[in-house]
C-alpha cells in the first residue's frame, strides 16, 4: 500500500491518519477469533480486570513464540497496510515492534485513559528518539459511547511533555497533567473522536496526545495496536526495565507478508 504525498504531509502536520474499513470483515473476524482464543489462556502478557478478572490488555500476540503467540496477528503486523505504511511514515524499512496489544474495553465497566503521549512511557523504556508510530485497528465498531480514542491534532509537534504517573483510572500510566493539557488544548485544533466501523485503521505518531473515554455501551470495544520502532532506535539499558511483552528485546526487522496472509493463516489453522 503506497501512501500519497498528501497523506504523508498530512501525517507530518496532524500526527495521524485514518483509513475507514481498511481490513475486510473476514480478516477482522479472524483476528477477533484469536482474541477469544488467547483470552481463555492463563499466561504472562494478559493483564486482567483485578485478580482473576476478565482480560483487559493482551500483549505479544505478534511474536512467533510464547503463550500469547498468534500466527494471524503475526500476519496482521507484517501487512503492507500496517508495516508497509509504518515504513513510509518513519522513512525506514528496518522496523520491529516495541510491543503489540489488544485493548478490550469491557461493556459498562471499561474505563477511561487520560490524555497521554505513548512516547511519554517509551522514552522511559530507554528509547532515545520519537521515531515510532502506532497502527490501531478497530476490531469492533468504535463510537463515542463505547470509549473511542480522541486525538489532539498537531500536538505531536509540541514534542515530548514531561509526564506524571496517573493512577486515577484502572489503566495506570504516564499521562500529561491537567494544567498542561488545558494549555495544549488552547493551542491546537479541537480533539477529534476516532470513530468508525470495525476494520478501520488509525495511525498515530508516538508524541500525539490522545485519550479515550469510558465504555458506557452494552458491548465490549476491542482495538488492536501495533507499536513500530526503528531497529536503529531500539532501547538502551535502563534500571528496572519493564517486561519483554511491553518492551520487546526482539529487534529483528519485520518482513512483509502477502496481502492475504491473515486469511491464509486462518485457513491453515482451521
Ligand atoms: O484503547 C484505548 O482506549 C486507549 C489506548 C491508548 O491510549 C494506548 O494504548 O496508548
Amino acid at each position: 500500500m503506497r501512501l500519497t504525498k498528501e497523506q504523508i504531509d498530512r501525517y507530518d502536520r496532524d500526527g495521524f491518519l485514518v483509513f475507514p474499513e481498511l481490513f475486510a470483515p473476514a480478516e477482522v473476524a479472524a483476528l477477533r477469533g484469536e482474541v477469544d482464543r488467547v483470552s481463555r489462556l492463563d499466561a504472562e502478557g494478559i493483564v486482567r480486570e483485578g485478580e482473576g478478572g476478565r482480560p483487559k490488555i493482551m500483549l505479544r500476540m505478534h511474536e512467533r513464540d510464547g503463550p500469547t503467540a498468534s500466527p494471524e496477528y503475526r500476519a496482521f503486523a507484517c501487512q503492507s497496510r500496517t508495516l508497509g505504511v509504518a515504513r513510509q511514515l518513519l522513512r525506514d524499512d528496518a522496523l520491529y515492534l516495541h510491543h503489540s496489544k489488544v485493548n478490550l474495553k469491557a461493556a459498562i465497566e471499561g474505563s477511561a485513559w487520560p490524555w497521554h503521549q505513548d512516547f511519554g512511557t517509551w522514552h522511559l523504556d530507554g528509547i532515545a528518539r520519537p521515531a515510532m508510530t502506532t497502527v490501531m485497528l478497530m476490531l469492533d465498531d468504535s463510537t463515542e459511547m463505547n470509549g473511542c480514542l480522541y486525538f489532539l491534532p498537531g500536538s505531536h509537534r509540541a514534542n515530548r511533555q514531561v509526564p506524571y504517573w496517573d493512577d486515577s483510572t484502572a489503566y495506570q500510566l504516564w499521562a500529561v497533567g491537567p494544567e498542561r493539557m488545558c494549555e495544549l488544548m488552547a493551542k491546537y485544533p479541537s480533539p477529534v473522536p476516532v470513530t468508525g466501523r470495525a476494520g478501520t485503521v488509525a495511525i498515530l505518531h508516538c508524541n500525539l496526545l490522545h485519550a479515550s473515554g469510558h465504555n458506557l455501551s452494552a458491548n465490549d470495544r476491542r482495538q488492536a495496536y501495533l507499536c513500530y520502532n526503528q531497529v536503529a532506535n531500539h532501547p538502551h539499558e535502563v534500571e528496572n526495565p519493564r517486561p519483554d511483552y511491553v518492551r520487546s528485546l526482539n529487534w529483528n526487522p519485520l518482513e512483509l507478508m502477502p496481502d492475504d496472509a491473515i486469511l491464509a493463516t486462518a485457513r491453515e489453522a482451521a
